[in-house]
């Protein structure tokens, strides 16, 4: 019998008379750190009891937007994982793995910014997705416009 891999972890806690820890995932570059993804990052913590942010990885950022980003991904990485709301990091390397990224942690929900609204609505079959609204008149594009300035 097929049974999702939450349930079945739900079954498994139940059976032991454990509590099942909800897991949130959540992707993004988080270059040139700023107050918007600091909130991202507090609101998605706070669907759950442990928060797994997967960084993009340079490699991925220079295909997607033609540009390597500011800092590298070993530098996003530690200051991403040095919030207090965030439990552990991973790379992501592939915008078509995020399906495998979500079973391998055991994700319960997946939450983005709603820039990515309905992007990520088919994998509401192993997870919830949860959209966040941006926060306005922060990113990091305008940031490093105004140091070029
Ligand atoms: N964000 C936000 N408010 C801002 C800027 C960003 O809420 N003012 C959110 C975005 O919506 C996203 C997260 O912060 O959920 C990270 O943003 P980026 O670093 O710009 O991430 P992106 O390059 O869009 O990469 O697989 C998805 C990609 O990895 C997302």
């Amino acid at each position: 019998m097929s049974v999702p891999r939450c349930e079945y972890m739900d079954f498994v806690s139940d059976s032991l008379g454990c509590e099942h820890m909800t897991t949130i995932l959540t992707f993004g570059t988080f270059d040139v750190l700023h107050v918007g993804h600091l909130r991202i990052l507090e609101r998605a913590a706070s669907l759950g009891d442990r928060l797994a942010v997967g960084i993009s990885s340079d490699a991925l950022n220079f295909a997607k937007k033609g540009r390597l980003p500011v800092f590298p991904q070993n530098e996003r990485m530690r200051l991403v994982s040095a919030l207090r709301c965030v439990d552990s990091v991973f790379l992501e390397e592939s915008l078509a793995q995020k399906r495998d990224y979500l079973l391998q942690h055991a994700a319960d929900v997946l939450a983005m910014g709603d820039d990515w609204r309905g992007r990520f609505d088919e994998y509401s079959d192993i997870c919830r997705v949860v959209y966040f609204e941006r926060t306005p008149s922060v990113s990091t594009t305008e940031i490093i416009e105004k140091i070029r300035l």
